[in-house]
């Protein structure tokens, strides 16, 4: 996936006439916008039809799946259908649930972001002691794309040891959970801001502001 920029836009607004209209405010400082389950689940699976038309954006589906292998596949091929450029699925439901998402994102001919530990203070009760042990799976199965915590920049220090420097990394946790951007890119190829500029009075202002500090 070629990510131009370095920041992908969390579209989490749960309106969707409201979401076109902060990402148009944004739009020539992207090239990717994450959606979840906020959005798609009040606007429906066809706004990620809407964005790439409106917006030539690419589109990351923040569904992290995280099913057994069978409806694991049945998600992914939804979300490939809908026309998503890629997925962003759980690594901790194992390797055969894993490998089912990686199956049919090459089937389709899209890319699957593997999430690999999470940016919120809960992540440490469980997540975190295997985040080493899901990016080395990551790796074993031939996974290209990363998702990893950019409010934990020592983690991310350590994934990026065990995903090597070919890889690709984009981390959530900037800006309103407490991420550096600056700090973040030393390890991460692209930032994954929501709140701090989709809640900002001034979206544009927002987002120029983030890009002219990083360092
Ligand atoms: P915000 O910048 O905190 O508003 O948004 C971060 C976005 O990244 C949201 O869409 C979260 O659901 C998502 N996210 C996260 O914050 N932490 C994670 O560990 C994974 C994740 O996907």
């Amino acid at each position: 996936m070629n990510v131009k920029n370095k920041i992908i836009l969390a579209m989490d607004i749960m309106d969707l006439k409201e979401s076109i209209n902060v990402t148009e405010e944004v739009s020539n400082y992207i090239n990717t916008i994450k959606i979840g389950y906020p959005l798609t689940l009040t606007a429906g699976l066809d706004c990620i039809n809407i964005f790439k038309e409106n917006f030539d954006l690419q589109v990351i589906s923040d569904f992290k799946v995280a099913d057994i292998p069978a409806t694991n596949e049945k998600i992914c091929q939804a979300t490939f259908n809908a026309n998503s450029d890629a997925i962003i699925v759980h690594g901790f439901t194992g390797e055969d649930s894993v490998k089912a998402c990686l199956d049919t994102a090459n089937n389709h001919g899209k890319e699957l972001f593997l999430l690999t530990e999470m940016s919120h203070p809960g992540a440490k009760m469980f997540i975190q002691e295997h985040a080493n042990d899901i990016s080395k799976m990551g790796v074993k199965l031939g996974i290209n794309n990363y998702v990893a915590p950019s409010n934990r920049p020592e983690r991310l220090n350590e994934i990026r040891d065990i995903i090597g420097n070919d890889s690709f990394m984009i981390s959530p946790g900037v800006g309103t959970q407490g991420g550096n951007p600056s700090e973040t890119l030393k390890y991460s190829d692209a930032l994954i801001i929501g709140r701090s500029i989709y809640q900002s009075s001034c979206p544009e202002n927002s987002i120029k502001s983030i890009i002219e500090n990083i360092k």
